[in-house]
């Protein structure tokens, strides 16, 4: 199943009801039952109605979480309004600056595996609430590596020409991120194509998985690509890429180290491939983001934000840097 992102705006009441149905429907589609699946309802119904009360404008992206033990559904509630003042006085049920706020805050933790929220009176406010289908299995070690994401396509298009993919073994993890040219039906299927074949050899070389992704889009437009191969134990970042994807390392100080891609088209145009070995400090959280994303982004304008969940990091992102000319990934990673 394809990660990408659907989005929902939010610019007045009729549209939590959008929200609503399609939060729901991919609940059914992952294999929720009628109970989870009206859990998911609510958090969408509630983070909607937040939104339209509180910020006027926003949005609502809605993504599947595949690959652990139960199937989850990721909702991130994006705006731009004035932003809360104390979060811990939002989350209090029964606080309220204009309705439900509280309440509906209260109600979507409690009804989230994973919650988590950054405001500023400045920015804004980005709400984080994954569901899972079924309670993980408790013995169950949770994933040396915490990864987020966004995957959105240029509005108007129905599918997404850019496409993202995430292979744990044990504590490593290989991302990937794949921007078709283009966009639309044509550079979903490239970028497809990629995910595809990192799936089928992700247990291989950096280049080599480039070199079969190559291979595959041959018959497509062709694609961007960047992979990271992420050590928490060695400490280390494994990266390649070909075209345009752009990828970094930023501390928490605010530092920010570029990953190099060389120039290409995988599948039309791709001479050389180099695998270089990065350096991961403890704090810094790996960032790979497609042209879709401008470049002048900056971490520290965001005070707290670095320990947040890494989905709220790439949501963030996307809310105030997205270019709306093309599709846009953010994948965000970070150790545990
Ligand atoms: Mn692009």
């Amino acid at each position: 199943m394809a990660l990408t992102s659907t989005r929902v705006t939010i610019d007045d009441a009729s549209h939590v009801g959008r929200a609503r149905r399609t939060a729901a429907r991919l609940a059914t589609q992952l294999g929720f039952d009628a109970a989870a699946s009206n859990d998911v309802a609510i958090v969408a119904t509630e983070a909607a109605t937040n939104l339209v009360q509180h910020a006027r404008h926003g949005e609502i992206l809605l993504r599947p979480i595949v690959g652990e033990e139960a199937p989850g559904i990721e909702l991130l509630a994006l705006d731009r309004g004035p932003g809360v003042a104390s979060v811990d006085d939002a989350m209090r049920d029964g606080y309220s600056t204009a309705g439900t706020r509280g309440a509906g805050l209260g109600a979507i933790q409690r009804l989230s595996t994973v919650f988590d929220m950054y405001s500023s009176p400045n920015s804004g406010t980005a709400v984080l609430s994954q569901m899972h289908a079924r309670a993980p299995r408790p013995s169950a070690a949770p994933p040396a590596i915490e990864v987020g994401a966004v995957c959105v396509a240029l509005p108007g298009e129905d599918s997404c020409g850019d496409d993202w993919a995430l292979v744990t073994v044990a504590e490593r993890a290989k991302v990937m991120v794949a921007d078709g040219l283009g966009h639309g039906p044509v550079a979903a299927e490239a970028a497809a194509a990629a995910a595809r074949a990192f799936r089928e050899s992700a247990g291989t070389s950096l280049e080599a998985i480039l070199r079969r992704a190559h291979a595959a889009l041959h018959s497509t437009r062709g694609a961007a690509l960047a992979i990271a191969e992420l050590d928490p134990v060695a400490g280390t970042i494994r990266f390649a890429g070909v075209g345009n994807v752009a990828a970094a390392a930023v501390m928490a100080s605010g530092d920010r180290r570029s990953m190099i891609s060389l120039n290409g088209i995988v599948g039309h145009e791709m001479r050389r491939v180099q695998e270089v070995t990065y350096p991961w400090p403890d704090d810094g959280l790996v960032l790979v983001h497609t042209d879709g994303l401008g470049t002048h982004w900056k971490l520290a304008r965001y005070p707290g934000l670095h320990r947040k969940h890494p989905s709220l990091v790439a949501g963030i992102l996307y809310r105030d840097h997205w270019r709306q000319r093309d599709d846009v990934t953010v994948v965000v990673a970070r150790r545990r």
